[in-house]
């Protein structure tokens, strides 16, 4: 991973993780990719960055061959609510994007990451303590297009020798960059409205179970899995990976040990929470701990305190910077 070509950066995890990147291995150690520029972002301004439709194989490839890169981390993608709204542009995008990249890799012998999901299960899967191989036949378009990307990473890797990994994320909270579209988006949403009015209205319904992750465990999971030495690898592609398990009046008490007065009342979606109910409670990640030593950092309250702090000061700063 000496120079990386990462798609969808302005995301949740690329704008992390490109951060990361760079500030372990130097500036143009990461080619940061989006389909949009945002004037002044921070991802964009602290190194090499490329306009890239990830459906356009021709100009990936131009890219990955001017900069030379060794790895390719694919992350543009539709999150599970906006895919099951635009069905055809999730699959179009998703499935045609990650084949172009894994193709940029096979011709280029490049090493290769993307994350699949808890979103590849469905509700045949055994709900708790979801193993890692076991039944997948998700009800959303989203869950089809990472189970045929698992299947795909393990062709690619089978068929060509591509050194393909990845991760089945759950819910990822984190403060710099909101996610868009997804249905684990209450649990940050949460935050912002428990800082902002003290109060939030959860699109969720209470007794929902989901697994979720703070972002430095997510991005430290992508780095170490990536690190890994490919002999230590049974599974490589879509390990189990979480790091709690909570619904929503969970989250809610913990921020209460924050701020004694916040209220959560409910109005639930009930396009996303079908998505919620079809989605496994929690999951087992034996394989991920025993093969490259999975091993995140936050629970529930520690992961709370550190969002409140984080956020209250980033809100804070945006205001300034309004004004
Ligand atoms: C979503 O909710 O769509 C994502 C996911 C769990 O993959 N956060």
């Amino acid at each position: 991973m000496k120079r990386v070509l990462i798609t969808g950066c302005l995301g949740q995890i690329g704008s992390e993780l490109t951060l990361r990147l760079r500030e372990e291995n130097g500036r143009d150690s990461v080619i940061a990719t989006d389909i949009r520029h945002v004037a002044g972002n921070e991802v964009i301004e602290s190194g090499p960055f490329e306009i890239l439709d990830v459906t356009n194989k021709a100009r990936m490839m131009v890219l990955a061959r001017k900069y030379e890169v060794d790895t390719i981390i694919h992350l543009a993608a539709l999150l599970s609510a906006v895919a099951e709204e635009k069905p055809q542009l999730a699959w179009d995008l998703n499935m045609g994007g990650l084949v172009n990249a894994l193709e940029v890799a096979r011709e280029l012998d490049l090493k290769f990451f993307t994350p699949s999901s808890i979103g590849s299960f469905g509700p045949g899967t055994p709900a708790v303590n979801t193993p890692q191989d076991t039944l997948q036949r998700p009800t959303t378009m989203y869950g089809v297009t990472k189970v045929s990307g698992e299947l795909l990473c393990d062709y690619y890797y089978q068929k060509f020798g591509v050194d393909t990994r990845g991760v089945r994320f759950p819910g990822l909270i984190s403060y710099k960059t909101e996610p868009g579209g997804g249905t684990t988006d209450y649990a940050v949403d949460i935050y912002y409205e428990a800082i902002k009015h003290k109060s939030y209205t959860s699109f969720i319904a209470p007794g929902t179970y989901m697994d979720m992750m703070y972002m430095p465990d997510a991005i430290d999971a992508i780095i170490k899995l990536m690190k890994a030495e490919p002999s230590q690898l049974v599974h490589r592609n879509a390990f189990n990976i979480t790091a709690m398990s909570f619904e929503p009046e969970q989250i809610a008490a913990s921020i209460r040990k924050f701020i004694p007065d916040f209220e959560m009342k409910y109005d639930v979606d009930p396009v996303r929470q079908q998505i919620a109910d079809s989605w496994p409670d929690s999951l087992d990640t034996t394989c991920a701990r025993n093969e490259w030593d999975f091993n995140p950092q936050y629970d529930l309250d520690k992961m709370t305190k550190d969002m409140l702090e984080k956020l209250t000061n980033k809100l804070k700063n945006d205001t300034v910077v309004r004004h």
